[in-house]
């Protein structure tokens, strides 16, 4: 038992070189934990805000300074003295403390640092694992500890990409469930490395984008997985028995005036149409997993998506649920998804979070555990994914400092569940 003695905050860069916060929380007994939040480009309306300082004279008005501020005049004093392994507790009371339905008073950025820094000095304090202090916090029905089947990104496309060329904003690559961890992440290297080639041989651009993946400039979304088949075959992999392929199309960004308007068709798609598409694109590529194929109030589509395609395909909200579990609730009784992407940022506290995944598990709902495209070193999310006992999870390419080292904390993590 140790209680919180101080916090201190800091504003440091994210992988895109936007400001963020890093906060450190220290207890009695010395054990300290520092976590950093990430930060979303492609995001749901209804997220939990980020405090953002608006002052267009510094880092373009996203500094953080006032956030941080929040922390060391109002947190601090609220949570000093309180144990650090009472995670609801302290969650609850910044929940209270801010007052706002989406954490904009004080800021889902500002307490969510706090939220993991506390938990990451907990689990020091008691000289345990993050992911297993943190599994104590979720009621789960697997006995065994696992790691996550892997989502990797190998091309970029929408908000994350600067080329401009592809409109769906992910095209992902799934090891089969039979492989371990480490040798999934060993695919899609090799993968990864093959697209390289094959950009290369057809004077394509092999520079990478927000999350890792390439980003070439093509004609439409198809012809990335043209390239992307290409890619596992030119390996002898087999798609649909090592590899399968999946897609996050993150649709808010395809949506405008009521229609969707993507490069492989001309003209306005109803709902109708795009789900059309995906039908004809899933003959040849059978995805296993299609997220956000929708905008986030397309509510009558995704209930007919879930429909027509979810017997072969997870259909995952992420912008339509925000971790939120409200947007949940509507989901699970409009038949709207069989799968949810979960995201701490999106609701800003690990209680909340872990709360949303106890609810989906109880629906037979699947869980991905996800990063955001702006992010830090820091490998949270790694343990909190295998804490939550994820299906899935979802940390870019296997490219970048930042996602690495999520990746290599679940290498780490891969070796130490093997002696418990
Ligand atoms: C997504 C995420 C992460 P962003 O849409 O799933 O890949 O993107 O963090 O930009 O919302
Ligand atoms: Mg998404």
């Amino acid at each position: 038992m140790a209680k919180i003695k101080n916090i201190i905050s800091r504003q440091i860069l994210n992988s895109k070189g936007e400001p963020t916060i890093e906060t450190t929380v220290i207890l009695e007994d010395g054990a300290y934990g520092t976590a950093s939040v990430p930060t979303g480009a492609s995001k749901g309306s209804f997220e939990a805000k980020e405090l953002r300082d608006n002052n267009s004279n510094v880092y373009q008005g996203l500094g953080v300074l006032n956030a941080i501020s929040n922390i060391q005049t109002e947190v601090l004093p609220a949570i000093t003295g309180m144990e650090a392994e009472h995670q609801q507790d302290i969650d609850r009371k910044m929940i209270e403390l801010d007052g706002t339905a989406d954490k904009s008073r004080l800021g889902a950025n500002a307490i969510l640092s706090v939220s993991m820094a506390v938990s990451k000095a907990a689990a020091k304090s008691f000289s345990l694992p993050l992911f297993l202090h943190l599994k104590q916090f979720i009621r789960s029905s697997e006995a065994n500890i696992k790691i996550p089947t892997p989502l990797f990104n190998e091309i970029n496309g929408g908000m994350h990409s600067q080329s401009g060329s592809m409109d769906f904003q992910e095209f992902l690559v799934i090891p089969a469930s039979s492989m371990s961890f480490s040798q999934g992440l060993e695919m899609s290297t090799k993968i990864y490395s093959s697209l390289k080639k094959l950009l290369l041989n057809n004077n394509l651009s092999t520079l990478i984008a927000d999350e890792g993946g390439f980003s070439p400039k093509l004609g439409s979304n198809q012809d990335a997985l043209v390239l992307l088949k290409q890619a596992v075959e030119a390996i002898s992999l087999r798609l649909g028995f090592d590899v399968f392929f999946g897609m996050d199309i993150a649709a808010n960004k395809i949506f405008a005036d009521g229609k969707y308007h993507i490069k492989d068709k001309s003209g306005d798609l109803s709902s109708d149409n795009l789900i059309d598409f995906y039908e004809t694109l899933n003959n040849d590529y059978h995805f296993l997993y299609l997220e956000d194929g929708l905008n986030e109030n397309d509510w009558e589509g995704w209930s007919k998506l879930c429909t027509r395609l979810s017997e072969q395909t997870l259909i995952v909200g992420d912008d339509l649920t925000v971790t939120n579990p409200q947007r949940l609730q509507a989901a699970i009784s409009k038949k709207a998804i069989t799968g949810i992407i979960v995201k701490p940022n999106q609701i800003g506290t690990v209680i909340e979070s872990l709360a949303v995944i106890q609810m989906a598990k109880q629906a037979g709902i699947k869980v991905t555990v996800s990063h955001r495209s702006g992010e830090t070193n820091d490998d949270f999310i790694a343990d909190f994914a295998v804490a939550a006992s994820a299906d899935y999870c979802k940390f870019g390419a296997p490219q970048r400092g930042e996602r690495i080292a999520k990746y290599n904390r679940l290498l780490q993590i891969e070796q130490q569940i093997k002696s418990l």
